[in-house]
């Protein structure tokens, strides 16, 4: 069993709107990065308040420990309920992320390794296992780890234990659902849902993940 997190990757706010109020009741949790808060502004996850939905702030926040805490106090005072951050930038950078989520009784997840073909330059040869590790060592709630590589979710599962896997990499990008359905905590799926004809219809289908 996992979540269902909607990533509402699109630029225009009706149609953003539109597509989570739509989608609202297959979805556990909404994830909202650059592209939508460059267009419509940080205030826009206040609009998604009465859908009374958790906010993912994907802004994959890498910077040094005082300005990650800044960005992170502005995410959590904007209504997000948990931001994902980077772990390469070390641990310090990362702790404050996660004091800062703690502060607010948000929660904080650390991209371990990335979905994209590219990834594998950077995140292999350790780094992932390492970045997992810190995000262990730090507190976070969890890391991001890739559908499209279900035997890498794997191999971090056995460092971070019980701490939540959000996965992205499902459908438009090649990953498999029911690779992965049984072994993360929350799928997160973006294009295979607000690109669909049918959006709700393809959360829907999604959402089979969320009983199992
Ligand atoms: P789709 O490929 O359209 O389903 O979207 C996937 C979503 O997950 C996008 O919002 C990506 O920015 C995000 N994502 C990845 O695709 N890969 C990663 O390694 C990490 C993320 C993320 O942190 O959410």
């Amino acid at each position: 069993m996992a979540e269902l997190i909607l990533a509402l990757d699109v630029t225009e706010k009706k149609q953003a709107l539109k597509i989570a109020h739509t989608c609202a009741q297959h979805i556990d949790a909404i994830k909202i990065g650059y592209p939508l808060i460059l267009s419509c502004g940080l205030a826009f996850a206040g609009e998604l308040e009465t859908l009374d939905l958790p906010l993912i702030a994907d802004f994959k926040i890498a910077d040094i420990p005082n300005t990650n805490r800044l960005i992170a106090e502005q995410v959590f005072d904007a209504g997000f309920s948990s931001l994902i951050c980077h772990g390469f930038t070390g641990k310090d950078a990362v702790q404050a992320c996660v004091d800062a989520a703690a502060d607010y009784g948000g929660a904080c997840f650390v991209v371990a390794e990335m979905s994209h073909p590219g990834a594998t330059a950077f995140f292999h040869g350790g780094a992932a296992e390492k970045i997992a590790g810190i995000a262990m060592e730090c507190g976070a709630d969890g890391i991001i780890a890739p559908a499209t590589r279900p035997e890498r979710v794997k191999v971090l599962r056995r460092i971070i234990g019980n701490r939540k896997i959000l996965s992205p990499g499902v459908g438009a990008q090649g990953g498999d659902v029911a690779a992965v359905a049984k072994i993360v905590d929350g799928i997160i799926v973006g294009r295979a849902i607000y690109e669909a004809e049918d959006p709700a219809a393809a959360a829907e289908s999604f959402a089979k993940v969320r009983t199992g």
